[in-house]
């Protein structure tokens, strides 16, 4: 069977490629203007088809997203079949057909993926997406199918879902009738199971205080309320910033990313968070998680996904001993460069930690090293990982004492509860909240695990950020040659100082992490930082950061 050149083309002629761009398939996908996606949603569609032929069929999910970015952004990320990012060595493949100019190089770039791929087109393929609220998602959606039509395929359509719902969408499709059968292969599917695992994990504790979601007026806020719909009184929700329809409201001046950046509360939330009252933020795509609370003082204390990590790995190591299988069961931890330094240290000295380069795949790949791997990125993207002879060791083992089988609910339980295939904010939170309630803490015991050391995000607009190339999981710089050198005589400057400096992989910025023990020594350090990294760059005086 060959490729049905004639139709692709007819298709291809309507989607052409801006001549002067090229696109890079990165760590979360194309990611770029909506405005310049149309020709690569296209060949997004054919590539999906070829992917599931490569994969015997298997479904494979396609995501239209660009979760935390502005509104005017959008992306696409693939989904292979057991609800995991697409296998890297595909990434090429999608970008080299994304750059393709000519109708003519796009066929030869077809052609020889087919052919390094060993690919039998006759094989079927079948492929599930979605796309969060953003405006520009239907156009895209429709030059995606535009995609699948050219190769012959009708696709399954879940309309607007989050991020970890498509994810979760695909491992059940392809896991149907197995052994290893992940759910119903629906929303509501995925509602239930979800809050089922909750309450049987709250069984028996009090019903805890309304807890306030900053749903990011985005995808995050209708699956929220259909969440709340399934947990009833256990869990009183308060959903808000739920304006999907509301042009330019999307991720502005809310959501997970604005909170862990800017370290403040949401202005939509000043008025309604009392305190003491727990509160939580979501991204645009709901696969970001960060918690947040005022103190007596009105002041604001972030439990980001560092305070996350440190709160659930304590209480998985907690619940394997009391299970009996400390020793057979090991618990480990997976961050990146943006930990901050105190948990990190919290940690380590109780738990291995592994620090990775910044990405979901990174993470989740060290995690599956671990019997329990529990990954989260300071940003609040992460979740807990069972491996398969954990699974068959909590099937297995038989509880000696009540206490014994008690854990071991819990722990089989947790299984049920936590996305096993990407983070998913509301999993997390509920994850958060049973732990919560075991642990019979509120957000200021939670946050007394460890103090944070004072520390700085800074984004620097740079003239190309491919210059920055980093080693040793992104915490230093090898280009441009010279920078680290003078980095670290700065950073030495400062008592407990920690910078790095990266290219964003989602947006056309550097960014700059600094902590150090004082408040202004980390605001100081960052930018002294962000301004060696401008002036590398040839930027404008004038828009160097102060
Ligand atoms: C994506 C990735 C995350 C990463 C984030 C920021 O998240 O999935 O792993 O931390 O981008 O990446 P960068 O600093 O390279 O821009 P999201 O929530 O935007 O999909």
């Amino acid at each position: 069977m060959s490729l049905p050149l004639d139709t692709i083309q007819k298709h291809f002629d309507l989607h052409p490629k801006p001549s002067t761009l090229q696109f890079q398939y990165g760590t979360a996908g194309f990611r770029t203007s909506a405005s310049v996606l149309d020709s690569v949603l296209f060949r997004v569609g054919i590539l999906a088809v070829l992917r599931s032929k490569k994969l015997d069929g298997k479904t494979i999910g396609v995501m239209i997203t660009a979760s935390h970015n502005p509104e005017p952004d959008n992306g696409v990320k693939l989904v292979d079949p057991r609800g995991e990012m697409l296998e890297a060595s595909w990434e090429h493949h999608a970008s080299t057909l994304a750059n393709a100019d000519t109708f003519g190089d796009f066929v030869e770039a077809l052609e020889l993926i087919i052919k390094s791929t060993k690919i039998e087109l006759s094989k079927p393929a079948r492929v599930v997406y979605a796309r969060d609220t953003r405006p520009s998602g239907p156009a895209l959606i429709a030059a995606f199918e535009d995609g699948l039509k050219a190769m012959g395929l009708k696709g399954r359509d879940e309309g607007v879902k989050t991020t970890p719902v498509l994810h979760y969408l695909v491992r059940c499709i392809n896991t149907k009738g197995t052994k290893e059968e992940y759910g119903e292969d629906s929303e509501t599917g995925y509602m239930m199971k979800l809050s089922s695992a909750f309450k049987k994990l709250v069984a028996g504790k009090p019903i805890p205080q309304p807890l306030i979601i900053d749903c990011a007026n985005g995808v995050g806020g209708p699956t929220a309320e259909l969440l709340s719909t399934y947990l009833g009184e256990t869990l009183p929700l308060i959903n808000l910033n739920t304006a999907t329809k509301t042009l330019g409201a999307l991720n502005n001046a809310c959501g997970a990313d604005f909170v862990k950046t800017t370290q403040r509360l949401p202005p939509s939330l000043s008025s309604v968070l009392k305190p003491g009252q727990r509160a939580c933020s979501l991204d645009g795509d709901a696969d970001r998680l960060i918690y947040y609370y005022l103190d007596e003082r009105n002041q604001f204390h972030l439990l980001d996904g560092d305070k996350i990590a440190a709160l659930v790995a304590a209480f998985i190591v907690e619940l394997v001993k009391s299970a009996g299988l400390e020793g057979t069961i090991d618990v480990g931890v997976v961050q990146t460069a943006y930990a901050n330094g105190a948990s990190t240290k919290y940690l380590s000295e109780r738990l291995p930690v592994r620090c990775v380069p910044t990405g979901v795949k990174y993470l989740h790949h060290a995690a599956e090293h671990y019997s329990v791997g529990v990954y989260f990125e300071a940003n609040g993207h992460g979740t807990v990982l069972f491996s398969p002879s954990a699974m068959e060791t909590l099937a297995g083992h038989i509880p000696s004492t009540p206490a014994q089988s008690t854990a071991l609910n819990h722990l089989i339980n947790l299984t049920h509860l936590v996305n096993q295939t990407v983070g998913d904010a509301l999993s997390d939170m509920l994850m958060v909240e049973v732990v919560l309630a075991h642990k019979s803490y509120s957000g200021i015991e939670w946050d007394s695990l460890y103090s944070d050391l004072p520390n700085r995000l800074v984004r620097v607009v740079v003239k190309d950020r491919n210059i920055f190339k980093t080693e040793d999981a992104e915490r230093r710089l090898v280009s441009p040659q010279g920078l680290q050198a003078k980095l670290d005589d700065v950073i030495k400057k400062y008592d407990g100082g920690r910078a790095f400096v990266r290219p964003s992989g989602t947006e056309d910025v550097v960014r700059v992490y600094a902590e150090a023990t004082l408040r202004p020594q980390a605001d100081e350090l960052a930018f002294k930082v962000a301004g060696l990294v401008y002036d590398q760059s040839g930027g404008d005086p004038l828009t160097r950061p102060k």
